[in-house]
């Protein structure tokens, strides 16, 4: 057994299986891994915050473009994660897998993180789509697998720190320049005295014995591809596949945008994409017709309906502002209606008071937002009547949306029912 996960490794030696590249490629998933987690909390924070916490409103972009990182450095995961496995997985052949207690901790850390970032970048892409063909939330798994995955990272980064202090800079592997490659570190095992105690003819018969047969005639491998072609490929891909995706998120590069669930530029009201339509939310035309009254309620037991007429009959604002949704698109818009502040000053709305926002939707995840006092006291955030110079589109939340600037899309609910102040 151990003569034949010696010579597996062997076997599927080449140049680009070398510490230096399982460090150089490490160093940019770890990046996008993190530059996904800091996005993904600030993400998971505005929709879930802890008291008290306080949010920026400027840039009005500052969601979309947070947003737009996350989906597309977890993209990028893709090809630089399966990058990295191919250099490391001849790893996998190392006898005895398991040396020790602190052995044993190193390699399950690095299975957990295998593991775990495949089931989360596979899920967050499919979630881009909007398919969610597993039995689990979506939202709450994506958040704990973060922290597992970073929990991961940060044990496999320390058991390796020598490793990737050794392998930081060109100059060690310049050394090597003309030596035989590491058997993708044996580890103290000494490779020759190895080959010494098991000689060829001492190959167990069966399964294990074919193999290595098959092994000591395949001839032993010729550099095929350099290690420098391997990390231009594997950067290359990952370059690729988020320029012809993040087009759904950045302006610049939606003429690029090949593959992405969404476009910019498709949709009513002027090419604004429709997140849920109102068919697929049952709002009917029996809801929002003449009898639709808009319920704003304070604290203090005062209650106020505003017809539609009403609320054109107040102060209009206009305001440019972005939809830009968690899944990663998002577009900018061109808004006008009342002033969210100047409904709630008519219920006696104190300062510091938030609000509680319902759709007339009855069943769906983002019937329901609540605001807190920083988004409301933004003269930006508006009950929006019209968009990019007309009425409202059905699909965009007739009668009437919230906007708010930089804020995730979930939290602009449409077809609005009532708002209520709330304490914080
Ligand atoms: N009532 C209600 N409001 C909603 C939604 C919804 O499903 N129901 N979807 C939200 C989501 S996830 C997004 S991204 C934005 C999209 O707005 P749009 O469809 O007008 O582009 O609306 C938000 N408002
Ligand atoms: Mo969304």
């Amino acid at each position: 057994m151990r003569r034949l996960m010696y010579e597996m490794r062997r076997a599927l030696q080449s140049p680009p299986r070398h510490p230096r590249l399982a460090v150089v490629v490490g160093r940019l998933l770890g990046a996008a891994f993190l530059v996904c987690f800091g996005t993904g909390l600030y993400s998971h924070f505005l929709q879930n915050p802890i008291p008290g916490m306080v949010f920026p409103t400027s840039p009005v972009v500052l969601y979309s473009w947070t947003q737009g990182i996350h989906v597309a450095a977890g993209i990028a995961c893709f090809p630089l994660l399966l990058g990295k496995l191919y250099v490391v997985y001849p790893r996998l052949f190392v006898f005895p897998p398991v040396r020790g207690p602190i052995d044993l901790v190193e390699r399950a850390s690095i299975a957990v993180f295998v593991a775990a970032s495949i089931v989360q970048i596979v899920t967050g892409l499919l979630n881009t789509y909007e398919w969610y063909p597993w039995p689990f939330p979506f939202r709450q798994v994506h958040y704990a697998l973060a922290y597992v995955i970073v929990g991961s990272l940060v044990i496999h980064i320390g058991f390796k720190l020598p490793l990737i202090a050794e392998y930081w800079t060109k100059h060690r592997t310049a050394d090597e320049e003309g030596q035989p490659l590491p058997v993708m570190e044996t580890e103290g095992e000494d490779a020759g005295a190895l080959r010494d105690t098991v000689a060829p003819g001492d190959a167990p018969r069966g399964l294990t014995g074919r193999v290595l047969r098959w092994i000591d005639a395949t001839p032993d491998a010729e550099p095929r591809v350099s290690r420098r072609a391997f990390f231009a490929t594997t950067v290359g891909v990952a370059a690729g596949v988020v320029a012809l995706t993040a087009g759904q998120s950045f302006r610049v590069l939606a003429p690029l945008n090949a593959f992405a669930p969404r476009t910019m530029g498709i949709g009513p009201n002027r090419g604004l994409p429709v997140n849920r339509t109102a068919a697929a939310a049952r709002i009917t035309e029996d809801l929002v017709g003449d009898g639709w009254r808009l319920a704003v309620r304070g604290r203090d037991g005062v209650d106020r309906l505003f017809s539609y007429d009403q609320l054109l009959a107040m102060p209009q604002h206009g305001v440019d502002l972005p939809i830009a949704c968690v899944e990663g698109w998002s577009q900018m818009a061109t808004w006008r209606g009342v002033r969210l502040k100047e409904l709630l000053a008519a219920v006696g709305r104190r300062p510091g008071e938030g609000a509680r926002i319902t759709s007339m939707e009855v069943r769906g995840s983002s019937r329901r937002s609540e605001m807190s006092a920083q988004f409301i006291d933004d003269d930006r955030t508006l009950v929006a009547l019209r968009l990019n110079g007309d009425v409202l589109d059905m699909d965009h939340g007739y009668p009437a949306r919230i906007i708010a600037p930089a804020r995730p899309g979930a939290l602009q609910t449409k077809w609005l029912g009532t708002i209520e102040v709330t304490r914080s």
